[in-house]
C-alpha cells in the first residue's frame, strides 16, 4: 500500500497548532538574542544527530533508488548547514557550542538513530526524515518576512527557501513511492512530530541555558 503523506500531516493538526507558530519563535521575532539556546541545540541535532541519521538511512537505501539523493542531502548538511551555525553563533556574540545539549535533543537524536537502524527503510527512517524536514519547513516559513534581523533572515531564508521546499517535496515523493503500511507510518510520523514539538518546547524550558 502507498503511504499517504497528506493524511499523515492532517492527522497531526493538534501538533502543528502548537508549533506553527511556536511561542519560542514568537519570542525570537521580538528578541532575536533569545535564539542563542536554539543555536547550541540545533547544532548538536544536525552535527551529532541528523548527519549520522541520514548516513545510516543512506546505507540501507536501495542503490538504484534513493542512495545518491540521500548522500547528496547529507553532504549538503555537512557543508552548508554546519557553517551556518558557526556564522550565527558569531553574529549572536558567541555561543559555546561545546556545551552539552538538553535531554530533549539527546532523546530526539537517539529516537532517529534507533529508527534508522532497527526498522526497515520505508517504515522507519524515511517517514521520520520527511516528518522532521516538513515540520522545520513549516516552522521557519512562519517566521519568514516577520523580522529584518540579519540572523533571522539568514535562517529563515535557508529553511524556508524554494530549494529547501523542493527537497522536502522530494522526500515526500520518496515516502509515497515506496510500499508501506499506513498505520506504522502514522505511528512513526506522529512520534517524530511530537519530538519536534518537544525540541521547541524545551528551548523555552529549564533544561536549556
Ligand atoms: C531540522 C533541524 C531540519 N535542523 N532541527 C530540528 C530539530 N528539526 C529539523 O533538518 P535539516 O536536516 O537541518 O534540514
Amino acid at each position: 500500500m502507498r503511504v499517504d503523506t497528506e493524511r499523515l500531516i492532517g492527522e497531526n493538526r493538534d501538533v502543528w497548532a502548537r508549533f506553527v507558530p511556536h511561542p519560542y519563535m514568537v519570542k525570537v521575532v521580538g528578541d532575536p538574542g533569545s535564539l542563542r539556546p536554539w543555536v547550541l541545540e540545533d547544532y548538536h541535532f544536525v552535527r551529532g544527530g541528523a548527519i549520522r541519521f541520514m548516513l545510516a538511512l543512506a546505507s540501507r537505501a536501495p542503490p538504484e533508488g534513493h542512495l545518491d539523493f540521500l548522500l547528496e542531502s547529507t553532504h549538503r548538511l555537512a557543508t552548508m548547514e554546519v557553517p551556518i551555525f558557526l556564522e550565527v553563533s558569531r553574529d549572536l556574540g558567541g555561543v559555546d557550542l561545546g556545551r552539552e545539549p538538553s535531554m530533549a535533543t539527546v532523546s530526539y537524536v537517539s529516537f532517529l538513530n534507533h529508527l534508522a537502524t532497527s526498522m526497515d527503510f520505508v517504515y522507519g527512517g524515511a517517514v521520520a526524515l520527511f516528518a522532521e524536514e516538513w515540520a522545520y519547513y513549516q516552522a521557519w516559513k512562519w517566521l519568514s518576512g516577520k523580522s529584518q534581523h540579519p540572523v533571522l533572515v539568514r535562517l529563515s531564508s535557508h529553511w524556508s527557501s524554494r530549494e529547501f521546499c523542493e527537497y522536502v517535496e522530494r522526500l515526500r515523493e520518496m515516502v509515497e513511492g515506496m510500499q508501506g503500511d499506513q498505520k506504522t507510518a502514522a505511528g512513526v510520523f506522529r512520534e517524530t512530530c511530537r519530538f519536534e514539538l518537544l525540541f521547541w518546547d524545551s528551548l523555552n524550558g529549564p533544561d536549556t541555558h
